[in-house]
């Protein structure tokens, strides 16, 4: 008989919530989570937001058994709480883990979709930019940051990802077990490129499934020129290591590793 805590053909989920100052947001989301997909646990990593985000989200934790709380020390970035919360969720003995914004831009609603697909999958991408999706009250110059980013990480690292900026996705501990997770540097967007190009090279099931993005309606954007500055080299740096291992393999003959792509 089917747990009431799994979820059928993927098993024990950890939806993961980075925030920093989502005070006005952290409540709404999670009632949505636990709304839409009540078998799963949700871990918000909390950066001791200073406008007191943390408290919520124990409080929050303290009403409910399927909310926990991972308070960090200070800001260190989206990627080291994910990381932190990717590890909370191996230690634990989960068998997935999603990555969802706390600003309400990754729809709760759509995460039964995301799951559904990560029955036949090891990565599951919530795309922006793909047959079916919807983008709803963007301004047009986080449209075109957007789709020039996808395009030149697509261009530059070779991957056949829509979306690969997007941080909606679902990752089978399986898949992250796959990938060298120390060798991760990344902190901001460039996290969501760097974790695509390790999963494509480890050759894991990767699919995309639309979803409906819409710009957070309360609170501070993270965003900053040195977050895209961060992205835009460190997809460049790949693409250059990527072409180099090419060039080298092709010159001692070496074959290259098979990638699934279903
Ligand atoms: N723990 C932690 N969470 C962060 C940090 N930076 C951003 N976040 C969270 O990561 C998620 C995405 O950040 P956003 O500011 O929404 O960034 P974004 O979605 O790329 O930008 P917008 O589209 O402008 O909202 C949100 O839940 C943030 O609170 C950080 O340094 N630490
Ligand atoms: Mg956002």
């Amino acid at each position: 008989m089917r747990r009431p805590d799994e979820v059928p053909g993927v098993g024990r989920v950890l939806v993961v919530i980075p925030t920093y100052n989502e005070a006005d947001n952290i409540a709404a989301i999670v009632g949505r989570v636990r709304r839409a997909a009540p078998a799963v646990q949700i871990l918000i990593a909390d950066d001791n937001s200073p406008d007191g985000t943390g408290a919520i989200a124990d409080a929050l934790a303290d009403g409910d058994a399927h909310v926990q709380v991972l308070h960090r020390h200070g800001k260190e970035g989206l990627g080291a709480a994910y990381l932190a919360g990717f590890g909370w969720a191996r230690e634990r003995g989960y068998q997935a883990v999603v990555e969802m914004d706390a600003d309400g831009s990754h729809a709760p609603e759509d995460l039964p979709a995301l799951l559904a697909a990560a029955r036949d999958a090891d990565v599951v991408i919530g795309s922006r930019w793909t047959s079916g999706a919807r983008v709803l009250n963007w301004p047009l110059r986080r449209l075109l940051l957007s789709r020039g980013g996808n395009l030149y990480a697509r261009l530059a690292l070779g991957m056949p990802v829509s979306d690969a900026t997007g941080g909606y996705r679902v990752y089978r501990i399986s898949a992250l077990d796959a990938i060298d997770l120390e060798s991760v540097t990344s902190q901001g967007y460039s996290f969501q490129v760097e974790l695509s190009r390790l999963a494509h090279q480890a050759g894991v099931r990767m699919v995309e499934v639309p979803i409906t993005f819409a710009e957070r309606e309360r609170g501070d954007s993270k965003m900053s020129p040195r977050i895209v500055a961060e992205a835009l080299w460190r997809i460049t740096a790949w693409g250059v290591q990527d072409r180099r291992q090419a060039v080298r393999r092709g010159l001692h003959g070496t074959a290259t590793g098979q990638v699934r792509w279903p």
